[in-house]
């Protein structure tokens, strides 16, 4: 196949320019394999530039998600230190064609060896992603979306819960709402992730054994989406809720 780092040289440039790219497999054939590869060679250019992992993020774990983007396989893709925006923080644009969308986070503690993460998480909250694909028309193959790290441009993460008291609140159930400058415009259930939450634990021990993940100690994990995503725009004040956890909130700049 091409270098890696050529064509992830080539999605890099798409987020530094915020200028969206053609997809990768219109021009070379990818494996998820060699998919993986792009996506980490990627990360090495942003860990270069002092942007270093800080955890990971699931991709399609809900039906409204797949659906969404025609993709039906759990993804995965590496969070970077420079996508955290503080809670009530703005997050910077120009970004290609940006949605948000609201997720459940966990924090990883001490002792993840590959097995059990549930056992590893200490902490879970409510946490808003921002996506941003760098092909045109926010449209791509599988191979194209694990190669551009799953999408990710942002997320801001709410107050983090203790984890064994959160798990009190049947966290297989809880509501999840998204509102844009106060109005609602989705909302769902964590139920819509993977049937519940923590299975997205068991796909992210799953993704560091086969595609080499790592989840140091205080590491994040986005569950992934539990709505569709929706556009975006300068100026949108966003909350995402989730019942019993609380609230997160991210503006986008004007
Ligand atoms: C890919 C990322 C999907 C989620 O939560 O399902 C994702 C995309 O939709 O562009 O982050
Ligand atoms: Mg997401």
């Amino acid at each position: 196949m091409t270098d890696p780092r050529t064509l992830a040289t080539r999605l890099d440039e798409a987020i530094r320019t915020a200028h969206a790219t053609t997809q990768l497999t219109s021009e070379v054939p990818l494996s998820l394999a060699d998919a993986y590869a792009v996506q980490r060679a990627g990360v090495d250019l942003r860990s270069r530039r002092d942007d270093p992992p800080v955890g990971m993020k699931l991709g399609f774990t809900s039906t409204a998600k797949a659906a969404q983007m025609g993709v039906f396989d759990v993804i995965a893709g590496v969070l970077t230190a420079g996508m955290r925006v503080a809670d009530g923080g703005t997050a910077d644009l120009p970004l290609i064609h940006p949605r948000i969308e609201p997720e459940l986070a966990f924090l990883v503690g001490d002792g993840v060896h590959g097995g059990d993460l549930t056992t590893a998480v200490v902490a879970v909250a409510p946490a808003a992603e921002i996506i941003d694909s760098r092909y045109r028309n926010f449209s791509f193959t599988l191979e194209d979306v694990v190669a551009d790290n799953a999408s990710a441009a942002a997320f801001a993460i709410g107050p983090w819960q203790d984890f064994t008291a959160a798990r009190a609140l049947d966290l297989g159930n809880l509501g999840v709402v998204l509102e844009v400058d106060g109005t609602v415009v989705q909302a769902g259930s964590t139920a819509a992730i993977l049937g519940h939450p923590l299975r997205a634990l068991e796909v992210c021990a799953r993704m560091v054994r086969e595609h080499g993940f790592v989840l140091p100690a205080g590491s994040v994990v986005l569950a992934g989406a539990a709505t569709a995503a929706v556009p975006l725009t300068a100026g949108a004040v966003v909350e995402a809720s989730v019942t019993g956890l609380g609230r997160v909130t991210v503006r986008a700049a004007s």
